[in-house]
């Protein structure tokens, strides 16, 4: 991958912070936008912003258009069997949430469990945790390694006949564990159960392909791979969807209404109620095509890359604690780590001052940091505009960082 040729698509990345070259490590949080996306809704704005699904004149039957196509187009990249099995949300949390509601309080009942890890997204927790409560079924949990992997003997103690859905993350926010979810989808399927694949954090870094991983669904926000906010996906099983209730009620997504009573309209328009974000799903259309130029595989193996290569030189800095499977298996395109007697928020601001921008807290992962007896980590998280002379700069200002902190507290 040519990524000097990549960071000239992002004009954000040619700005001074604190006088000094912006060194952007928190695409975890949000990804950086290329000109093609911004083109994309730039041109929609100038020439054809209109609504969808609801005029016979020019711009919106384009608008219409172009918003279908992206859905074919996100169909495409995550190998979905056809458009209607994508709906269009705000994020990965909406997403989530709309499982959880239409799916989970018309099929749960008290007693049945749905299966998580220590390592989920609050997004992917709290859902179940309100569903749960509404329901009263039960959440149960696996256990993971000391490394911070699924431990494969808790897998066949926790499921089992009483589980319905097992929800697991692709890869880990604050750990960088990629999980084989193939296997843990097919374990709940032998149980009788769905299975739930966030996958906020690898959609954007790694090929996903939903029929070979015979997910019944799959959450992932547009944000974090190169398109606009307040852009996600739904994917699910087109069977699973058809015969489920709608999230939301209101327009464009019935069939005829009464005052009384209404009948929806098919998959996946019965999903998206009300005006959607026409720009931020062409923008999401616009950020497939320029990841799959580069080539997912080649995406995949430059943010591994990065991140095998800052942990390597995070292990030598005595003090500097990092957290996650060792260098000798996979990791997804990120570092979490603390440095000894600086806390990471202290950490994070002494960078920003040198242009580098990493994100410190909990990374709204409580439990994983409860987990590793830790109140919160920096992390630093790469992607295809990164290059390994920033890895380097981030790890001579964290040894100046580490000598300041020494000077100062004596
Ligand atoms: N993690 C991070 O800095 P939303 O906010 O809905 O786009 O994505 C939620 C989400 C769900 N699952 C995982 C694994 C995630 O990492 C995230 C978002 C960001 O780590 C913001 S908290």
């Amino acid at each position: 991958m040519d990524t000097q040729a990549v960071r000239r698509d992002f004009p954000i990345l040619r700005q001074l912070v604190h006088g000094k070259p912006l060194v952007y490590l928190d695409s975890a949080a949000t990804s950086q936008k290329p000109e093609p996306v911004l083109r994309a809704l730039d041109e929609y704005y100038r020439t054809y912003n209109a609504n969808v699904h609801r005029g016979v004149h020019v711009l919106s039957e384009l608008a219409t258009e172009r918003y279908e196509a992206a859905r074919a187009r996100v169909a495409r990249f995550i190998h979905a069997p056809g458009p209607e099995s994508i709906l269009f949300v705000r994020n990965t949390t909406e997403a989530i949430n709309l499982v959880a509601y239409a799916w989970g309080r018309a099929h749960l009942r008290p007693g049945d469990e749905v299966v998580l890890n220590p390592m989920e997204h609050h997004s992917n927790l709290i859902p179940w945790q309100l569903t749960a409560r509404a329901t009263g079924a039960h959440l149960r949990f696996l256990d993971l390694t000391p490394t911070g992997e699924i431990d494969w003997n808790s897998v066949d103690r926790v499921l089992g006949p009483r589980t319905r859905l097992l929800a697991v993350t692709q890869v880990s926010n604050v750990l960088g564990t990629i999980n084989p979810v193939a296997e843990l989808v097919a374990a709940a399927h032998r149980v009788g159960a769905l299975a739930l694949v966030d996958g906020a954090q690898s959609v954007p870094h790694m090929p996903v392909d939903v029929t070979a991983l015979d997910c019944d669904f799959l959450a992932f926000s547009g944000h974090k791979m190169l398109a606009s906010m307040g852009i996600g996906v739904l994917y699910g099983k087109p069977d699973i969807l058809a015969e489920m209730d709608p999230f939301f009620g209101g327009g464009e997504m019935i069939d005829e209404v009464t005052l009384e009573s209404a009948t929806w309209k098919e998959i996946p328009w019965k999903f998206e109620a009300g005006t959607p974000n026409v720009a931020g799903a062409i923008s999401l259309a616009a950020a497939c095509n320029y990841l799959d130029q580069l080539g997912m595989a080649q995406v995949q193996e430059h943010g591994s890359s990065l991140a095998h290569y800052a942990l390597a030189q995070m292990q030598q800095i005595p003090g500097v604690e990092v957290y996650g499977p060792p260098a000798d298996r996979p990791r997804g395109a990120l570092v979490a780590f603390n440095v000894r007697g600086i806390h990471p928020h202290d950490l994070s601001t002494i960078l920003d001052q040198e242009g580098i921008a990493i994100r410190a807290g909990h990374h709204c992962a409580q439990p994983i940091h409860q987990w590793l007896h830790i109140p919160a980590s920096a992390r630093a998280s790469f992607y295809i505009y990164n290059t390994p002379a920033e890895v380097d700069y981030l790890i001579a200002a964290l040894q100046r960082a580490k000598e300041y902190f020494a000077h100062v507290l004596g």
